[in-house]
């Protein structure tokens, strides 16, 4: 289903973990800054909606999302971190530099999953223009940075 039929922060609460108990680590791009501190706004809320604790939420920001995989390697590395939230915004340009940032984080996000086999998750939106991201930032479609959140839990939820 097309993300612009679904809101991206509806979903369950059933059976969704308590993470009292969780450490995560949230990485934010800093590209298209007004998408990506409304995601992280998103991300934070939920965990603490579910029981994580401020201080075991680490946040640390990055240039691009291109940067976002080699700042995902360097927390999941961390034994202490159970999850990572990757969070950035790749807006469509007059170039191929689109193609080439998304395909390159999605695949170095599904490394750092499987290498260090914690979850580490894609909250980055890849739209065509400005609006697209925004609706999906706390806009009319909800906000990625929850789902990126709950998925974390609920991924979490698969192993406890
Ligand atoms: C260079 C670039 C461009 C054109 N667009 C975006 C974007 O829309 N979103 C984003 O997160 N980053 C962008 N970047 C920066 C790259 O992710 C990266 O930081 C630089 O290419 C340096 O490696």
């Amino acid at each position: 289903m097309a993300s612009s039929q679904k809101n991206l922060s509806d979903f369950t609460k059933k059976n969704v973990l308590n993470v009292s108990d969780k450490k995560f680590g949230i990485l934010v791009s800093e590209w298209n800054s007004e998408v990506t501190e409304a995601l992280f706004s998103g991300a934070f809320e939920t965990l603490l909606e579910h029981g994580a604790k401020r201080e075991h939420i680490i946040r640390k920001d990055v240039p691009g999302s291109f940067e976002l995989t080699l700042g995902a390697q360097w927390m999941a590395e961390q034994d202490a971190i159970d999850a990572v939230i990757c969070l950035g915004c790749v807006i469509q340009g007059e170039t191929r530099h689109f193609d080439f940032i998304c395909s390159a984080v999605a695949q170095g996000i599904t490394d750092v999953n499987l290498k260090y086999n914690k979850p580490v998750i894609f909250g980055v939106l890849t739209t065509d223009n400005q609006k697209q991201a925004l609706d999906r930032a706390g806009g009319k479609h909800g906000n990625k940075g929850d789902e990126a959140a709950i998925t974390a839990i609920k991924m979490l939820g698969l192993t406890s």
